[in-house]
């Protein structure tokens, strides 16, 4: 096969689509010339952990938005890969909510299993995409930084999977430039204990927020305040944590919050999200949306309608993860072999606006893994990926909201079962509030060493 694909980014998309494609590969099909260009050193995206903030050794941008002692959010058997098990990988159960280190050993063991890793071209940031009407090919220009060189290749596809975690959305709050404290966004978050003993306020009510918060709560925090734009949280906090309606400015080391209250604070925190950032498109191709299950202009989510051989992986809000980005590299790939037909731009934008339709009448949690799960039924339905039982994968879903409802802090103790392999998993040998070494080391040794022992 002659033609020629570019993937941005080796991250979990990324490394789905090189997966699907060996997958193909080692099932007899003809596959076609990879070049996936990777900017770190090193594969995994989010999951490979940088101490550092602002820019990377090259002067690049640095993408990790991760933390120390970041444990998983949601049940790993929400996000398990269908075509390589947790069980496969570690050889027995483990917990549930395995911490940031063992979910990396995790995602790495598929792909240097698969043997894909001679298609990444690391330390290598994509600078420019363009595409030429008359060729009918992409232009993708990088810069090699380890022979500090910009070349340019020419590819027949294009999957942009860089992630959208990573550009934070950083709003400003009246009184921030005279705060005596430290101003951070939750990208530039890395180790709680810097806020041991401090009273920290963190702005938003989302994963980071919740996150970032417990983090400090765990790591000794004297205080935690968190504040909502549009609707509480809503956990049983603990005695410490407080949860008020929006900041409105700071006075000093005073934040005011829009019920008139105030409270003394060391450190804000922005909990705000992040913005889908594609310095390196041109406008033709450049998804522009909000953090939604359903960003308009890619049909089935995946192929940009105006210019389908330009793909995007994981653009979407995330309840369901690596599970779905497989499911769309799947479906990427059978496009891309000419298994599967695109239709014409009017008849993609119409199921675009079907699905879009739906997305906007969903009002619960619920309602919204359950379409996003009916997503990715509809692509592996599609696809030889293999199926997975979607509705008990909801199941878990459920199981985990209600789960955090009752304990915040002890939700992470729970256990489930692999909709994959129906392995339950077995309880972490300390509960995650008292677990403050996070390193796969400690994760999966049988039993903490008794202090007496030492
Ligand atoms: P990423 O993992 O972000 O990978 C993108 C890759 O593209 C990176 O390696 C990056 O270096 C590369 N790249 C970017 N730009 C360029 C460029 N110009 N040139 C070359 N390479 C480039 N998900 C869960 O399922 N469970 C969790 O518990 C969870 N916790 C999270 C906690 C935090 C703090 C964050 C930020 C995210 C979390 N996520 C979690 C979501 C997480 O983003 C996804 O699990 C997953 O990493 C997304 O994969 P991705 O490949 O789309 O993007
Ligand atoms: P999210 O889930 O996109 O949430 C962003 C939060 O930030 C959300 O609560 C927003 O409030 C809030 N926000 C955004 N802008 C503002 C302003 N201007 N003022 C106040 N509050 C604001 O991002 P997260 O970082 O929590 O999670 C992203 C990923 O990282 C996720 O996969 C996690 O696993 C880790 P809103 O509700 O819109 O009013």
């Amino acid at each position: 096969m002659n033609t020629r694909v570019a993937i941005i980014g080796a991250g979990p998309c990324g490394l789905a689509q090189l997966r699907a494609f060996q997958s193909a590969a080692a099932k007899g099909a003809d596959i076609p010339e990879l070049v996936c260009f990777e900017k770190q050193d090193d594969w995994g995206g989010m999951w490979n952990y940088t101490w550092r903030t602002s820019m990377d050794a090259h002067g690049e941008p640095v993408h990790g938005s991760m933390y120390r002692y970041l444990w998983s959010n949601g049940p790993k058997e929400c996000l398990e890969f269908a075509d390589y098990t947790f069980d496969e990988h570690f050889g027995r159960p483990i917990g549930s909510y395995p911490p940031r280190e063992v979910l990396w050993d995790y995602i790495k063991g598929r792909v240097e299993k698969a043997g894909v890793r001679d298609y990444i071209r690391f330390n290598t940031a994509v600078r420019q995409v363009s595409f030429d009407d008359n060729t009918g090919l992409f232009t993708v220009t990088v810069h090699d930084h380890r022979e500090d060189r910009v070349y340019s290749e020419t590819f027949d596809y294009v999957v942009n999977a860089c992630g959208h975690f990573s550009t934070p959305n950083i709003p400003y709050f009246d009184g921030f430039e005279r705060f005596g404290g430290r101003v951070l966004h939750a990208h530039d978050f890395r180790d709680a204990l810097e806020f041991k003993d401090k009273d920290i306020l963190v702005v938003g009510s989302s994963y980071s927020a919740e996150d970032i918060g417990s983090q400090c709560y765990k790591y000794g925090a004297r205080s935690i305040t968190s504040c909502y734009r549009s609707a509480p949280m809503g956990y049983q906090w603990p005695d410490n944590w407080e949860e008020k309606p929006l900041l409105q400015r700071v006075e000093g080391d005073t934040a005011w919050f829009a019920d008139g209250s105030h409270k003394r604070i060391d450190a804000i925190i922005l909990c705000t999200g992040y913005q889908h950032h594609f310095p390196f498109l041109p406008d033709e191709l450049r998804l522009i949306t909000g953090n939604r299950l359903w960003p308009l202009q890619l049909y089935k989510g995946i192929f940009w309608e105006d210019n389908p051989k330009f793909i995007y992986l994981g653009m979407q809000d995330q309840w369901y993860s690596f599970n779905m980005f497989d499911a769309q590299a799947w479906y990427a790939r059978d496009v891309i072999l000419g298994r599967l037909p695109l239709p014409d731009k009017a008849s993609m934008q119409a199921d675009n606006q079907a699905w879009r339709d739906q997305e906007e009448t969903l009002q619960t949690a619920q309602q919204m893994f359950e379409f996003q799960g009916s997503y990715i039924q509809h692509l592996i339905d599609a696809t030889d990926y293999p199926s997975f039982n979607i509705q008990s994968v909801n199941e878990t879903f459920l199981a985990w909201k209600h789960d955090k409802y009752e304990d915040i802090m002890g939700y992470r103790n729970k256990c489930y079962r692999s909709l994959m392999t129906g392995t339950l998993a077995t309880p972490h040998h300390t509960p995650w509030l008292e677990a403050l070494d996070d390193s796969l080391e400690a994760y999966l040794q049988e039993m903490p060493q008794l202090k007496s022992a030492v």
